[in-house]
Order: C-alpha cells, then sequence, then structure tokens
C-alpha cells in the first residue's frame, strides 16, 4: 500500500521535537516536522522544567506533522529524558512543574536511604545504579512536603504528555525501570523496596509495554493540531534511550557495544537479562529495561553536557570552527573523568574541567579549542572504558561499536571513539530516539516485523558512517590511566 505516517514526540534536555517517519514498502523517510527549545527554569531554589512549554511546542509539533503527513497521521508516540516525572492530585491535576534531575534537592539523600536499605541490596533488587536523580530518591528528598502529600498520582514525563493528549494514564515499562523502583528480572515493581523506604508504588498507573495502546487524541487536541481523527496514541520505549537502542543499526547475529550520545553518553550493551553483580554495582552499570524483554546494560557517562555547558559559558560560538581548531591539537592530553557525577550541575564548567585536571596534575586547558578537546578526549576514554567494563562484567565480548544519537554528526568524537576504544565505530542514525519511536509504533500497526527487521531496514536507509581505528594505542593507555579519578 501507499506510505504512511507516524509521528515521533522526542524531549530531550535542550529541545524537544515532532519528527514524522513514512514508512513504505521497503523504506523509511524522517523528516522533522518542528523543534523547540527546552529550557529549564530557577525558579526560587528550585530547578524546574517547563512542561507546559514543552506540551506547547508538542501541540505546535504535532500540527506541524499533520500537515506534513496531509493531514493523516497513523499514530503518535512520546519518548523523553527519565526518571523525570509530575504529580497529579485527586483531579487529575498537575500539582507543580517536575522538578529537573539536575535539581539539588536529591544531595546526600542517597546516603540517607542506604542507611535503611543498604546499597548493595537496593542494587540486587533493582539493578540500578546509584544515580542521585533516580525517580527514587527524588521521592525521598519530596517526602513531607505538602506537594507529595496531595499527590494520588504520579506521571512520568512521557506519560503526563500521553495523559494530556488522550486523557488515559498508565506508566511505561522502559522508563519504569529507570526509577530504582522496577525488578528488572520480573518487569514488576520491586514492591519490598519500596515500602522499606515508604514509598506507595500505587502512585503509579499500571505499566503498559512498548507496541501498547495508549488512547487516542482528545477531540480539543484534534481540533488545535487540524488532525483528521481518530489518531491514536502508541506506547513506544518512552525512555529517549531505550528507543535509541531499538534504532541500533545493528546487522542479526553482531556482537557490538552502542554509545547512545546526546546530553548523555550511555554506553554498554544489549542483554538477554539482568546482571545483578556486586562488581557491576560497584563498576556503575545499570540494568535498564528495552524493548522484547532486553536489559539495556549501560553506565552514564556526562556527554556531550560537558560541551554544551561550556558552550553556554563561551557566549555559544560557532561548533564547526572550535571543532575543526579542536581537532588540530595533538591529543590525547589533558584529560578528566567524563563519569564524574560531580559534573551533573550546570555552571562554570570551564572552570570546573580546569580544576579537575589541576588536582590530577595535568595541565590546565586554556582556550576553549584546548578545553573542547580535553572534552572529547576525556568522553572517548570514558566510552572506552564504559565498552571494556561491560564486556567484561556481562561476559559478552563485541566487535564493533555503534554511535547513535545526536553526538553522531561529531566526527571528532567518533573518530576519538574509535580510536581510544581500538574498535570500528559505526556512527548514526543520529535521530535514532525518534527512529525507535517511529519503527515501535509501525511494528505495532503490523508494517514490520521483529526486531532485526527494524535494524536492517535503518541499516538500508540511514545514513551511517564507519571510522577504523587508528593513532597511538600506548598513548591512549597512558590517558587511560589519567582520567581515572583517584
Ligand atoms: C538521556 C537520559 C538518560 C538518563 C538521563 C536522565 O536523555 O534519558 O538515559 O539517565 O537522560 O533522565
Amino acid at each position: 500500500g501507499p506510505a504512511k505516517s507516524f509521528a515521533a514526540v522526542d524531549l530531550g534536555a535542550s529541545s524537544g521535537r515532532v519528527m514524522v517517519g513514512r514508512l513504505g514498502r521497503g523504506t523509511l523517510e524522517l523528516t522533522e516536522a518542528h523543534r523547540f527549545p527546552n529550557r529549564p527554569v530557577r525558579a526560587g531554589t528550585t530547578l524546574h522544567w517547563d512542561v507546559l512549554a514543552l506540551y506547547a511546542g508538542v501541540l505546535d509539533g504535532l500540527r506541524a506533522a499533520g500537515e506534513a503527513a496531509g493531514g493523516r497521521l497513523e499514530s503518535v508516540g512520546i519518548d523523553s529524558w527519565a526518571v523525570d516525572h509530575g504529580l497529579l492530585d485527586a483531579d487529575g491535576r498537575l500539582l507543580g512543574n517536575p522538578v529537573h534531575y539536575r535539581d539539588a534537592r536529591t544531595e546526600g539523600v542517597p546516603e540517607k536511604v542506604w542507611a535503611d536499605l543498604p546499597a548493595d541490596r537496593l542494587y540486587a533488587a533493582t539493578g540500578i545504579q546509584h544515580a542521585p536523580f533516580n525517580t527514587l530518591y527524588q521521592l525521598v528528598a519530596a517526602r513531607g512536603t505538602a506537594q507529595l502529600a496531595a499527590a494520588r498520582r504520579l506521571l512520568l514525563i512521557p506519560d503526563l504528555i500521553a495523559y494530556w493528549l488522550t486523557g488515559e494514564q498508565g506508566t511505561e515499562l522502559t522508563n519504569a525501570s529507570t526509577t530504582q523502583l522496577l525488578d528488572p528480572r520480573t518487569g514488576d515493581w520491586a514492591r519490598p523496596v519500596a515500602e522499606s523506604i515508604g514509598i506507595d508504588v500505587a502512585l503509579f498507573p499500571p505499566l503498559r509495554r512498548p507496541g501498547d495502546p495508549a488512547g487516542t487524541l482528545l477531540p480539543h487536541v484534534l481540533e488545535e493540531t487540524r488532525l483528521n481523527g481518530p489518531v491514536p496514541v502508541t506506547t513506544v520505549a518512552s525512555h529517549d534511550t531505550a528507543s535509541a537502542v531499538a534504532a541500533v543499526p545493528a546487522a542479526a547475529g553482531e556482537r557490538f557495544a552502542y554509545i547512545c550520545t546526546g546530553t548523555w553518553s550511555l554506553a554498554g550493551l544489549e542483554l538477554d537479562s539482568p546482571v545483578l553483580t556486586e562488581a557491576g554495582r560497584r563498576a556503575a552499570f545499570t540494568n535498564e529495561l528495552g524493548i522484547d524483554g532486553t536489559v539495556r546494560y549501560l553506565r552514564n557517562i556526562m556527554g556531550l553536557w560537558l560541551l554544551q555547558e561550556c558552550l553556554r559559558e563561551w557566549g555559544d560560538p560557532e561548533l564547526t570552527p572550535l571543532l575543526d581548531a579542536a581537532a588540530a591539537i595533538p591529543g590525547p592530553a589533558s584529560v578528566v573523568d567524563a563519569s564524574d557525577p560531580a559534573f551533573l550541575a550546570p555552571g562554570r564548567m570551564p572552570q570546573r574541567i580546569a580544576e579537575a585536571c589541576r588536582t590530577s596534575r595535568q595541565p590546565a586547558p586554556r582556550t576553549p579549542a584546548e578545553t573542547t578537546r580535553c572534552i572529547l578526549d576525556s568522553l572517548a576514554l570514558a566510552h572506552r572504558r564504559a565498552v571494556e567494563d561491560a564486556q567484561r562484567l556481562a561476559g559478552h565480548p563485541v566487535d564493533v561499536v555503534h554511535v547513535v544519537g545526536g553526538g553522531a554528526r561529531n566526527a571528532l568524537l567518533c573518530r576519538l571513539t574509535a580510536d581510544a576504544c581500538g574498535l570500528p565505530v559505526v556512527a548514526g542514525p543520529a535521530e535514532a530516539a525518534a527512529l525507535g519511536n517511529i519503527l515501535v509504533q509501525a511494528r505495532a500497526h503490523g508494517l514490520i516485523g521483529d526486531r532485526d527487521e527494524m535494524r536492517s531496514l535503518l541499516a538500508r536507509t540511514q545514513h551511517l558512517t564507519r571510522y577504523e581505528p587508528s593513532g597511538d594505542r600506548a598513548a591512549w593507555d597512558a590517558a587511560a590511566e589519567r582520567a581515572v579519578r583517584r
């Protein structure tokens, strides 16, 4: 039949976008219908998401998507960053703006939780690394607030957007796994964990899986977006990283690691079952859930956030000349640990990177180009460490590294990653999260078969670039030593 159009709402930490995917017989075309900024707002002492501005961007985007698709969308899917959420009162109204995961309210909270529930037991039950921003710690931080007392429902960000679009509530599974309140072996809530720290999992509406129906656009939404109804909303892997991993263009049987690059770098493996070892916990590996019962065994690395924050500080200079200048500097030279949670909060990033270099007795970068080079070398080394650690901890060797997400467009980062890892890097697609979102919808609507088929369609239709490793192994080995925190 003729090509069918699906809309992907993909919300990232610095921008949101609505993409249209057109699937025909063996063809897949992706176009951007609308992109809008996502600007966190500090009000009082709290860093918030401006979720109504995001929702307005979604509505504008759906209207533009409808125009691009000739008024007819087969379905809509929504993904975003993880862990954050809105709280609803008994009438289903949002209680205040969702708090940003980079807000300081969770400082010191994990340590308090572990006093009652030791970190090793928590990990054995949930498989989730101890990032301070996990939903679990956010809820403990909110304990005793009037807002949490009034809350009757908790909706993760994509589920909140879906609720406003459809009037229906659910908790999507891949994103639920990032709360640190889910048991990755059963795919159900880790009730004893939640109970032991006084979190009521009944706050979460029932779980739903990628591919499940999630309602249809409400009449006033159709009116505002000028779409012809009915338009179903389909549950996708609503955690953006899960959608991106679903869109890794690996060949059937290929032994691969992936790095989803953007604000974060999420580096690891796709496994059939969780690895809940103490060694994995110490190495900060997480077992988040993916589509089709897979496990995303990965580590969070600070990612291009380090560069984004520097660019902000430097008054947003043009990127291409800066990357060219950084590429011309010999490296790897001074490096920092790009998985250090010390880089989580916003502000003063060039200074913080220089301080980290001095602390480890390395020359501090002085110019934006030197700082950029330091960041990209450091990211490449953090990628290498995660890829090596994941293979060892999971007993799962790989032959190739797939780099997907926005960083796949950064040729210097991809080349340095290949050199540091000593493995070929296949870069692309850059819009992996949106593509994974669209393909899961298309599959639910019968347009495509299994995961291998999704991936081979991507490999045939998307622009990919291959980087063979080169450079000086000994220099990278020495730099790897300098990039470890002590
Ligand atoms: C990436 C991401 C990461 C998650 C972080 C915070 O966009 O979803 O996977 O750890 O944002 O939610």
